[in-house]
């Protein structure tokens, strides 16, 4: 049978998940990418990049008027980011789940801030907010041909 067809396109979304600076340089990239692989979602964009000050300006900019805007994007600029995009059906919110909440001292045990992060400004990981977001910021900080559309073989056995 034809395992891309057993989710309708309706329900299967995209999010742009990235690894903040602080989890590069704490040697966190494998171990947050293993909490979306196992989980079951798919892969379809990873990149090891040195964000600009201008995108990052962008990708934050609802943030423009807080207070911590300048720190916010010297920390996304200080070091290299790890930049992903990730499919699968209720992938948005279930990624914002698994990452817990913004302040890693209020996250869950088990989440990815509960469990490796101590600080808001150190919170180790981003992920996209809605479906519409998920759109824009892989758009943002994807260029065309550097996303694959392919089929896991374990597809069928994630998803009915
Ligand atoms: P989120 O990353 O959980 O979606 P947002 O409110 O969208 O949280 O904030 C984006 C990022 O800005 C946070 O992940 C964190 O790195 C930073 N941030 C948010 N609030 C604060 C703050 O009060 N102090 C310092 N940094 C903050
Ligand atoms: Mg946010």
């Amino acid at each position: 049978f034809l395992p891309h067809l057993v989710a309708s396109m309706e329900e299967v979304e995209e999010t742009y998940i990235m690894i903040k600076p602080d989890g590069v340089q704490r040697g966190l990239v494998g171990e947050i990418i293993s909490r979306f692989e196992k989980k079951g979602f798919k892969l379809t964009g990873l990149k090891l990049f040195e964000c600009p000050k201008e995108l990052a300006e962008e990708h934050y900019k609802d943030l423009q008027s807080k207070p911590f805007f300048p720190k916010l994007i010297d920390y996304i600029t200080s070091g290299p980011v790890v930049c992903m995009a990730w499919e699968g059906i209720g992938v948005v919110a279930s990624a914002r789940k698994l990452i817990g909440a913004t302040n890693p001292l209020n996250a869950e045990p088990g989440t990815i801030r509960g469990d490796l992060a101590v600080q808001t400004g150190r919170n180790v990981v981003h992920g996209s907010d809605s479906p519409d977001n998920g759109k824009r910021e892989i758009a943002l900080w994807f260029r065309e041909g550097e996303l694959c559309t392919w089929m896991p073989v374990q597809e069928p056995w994630l998803i009915e």
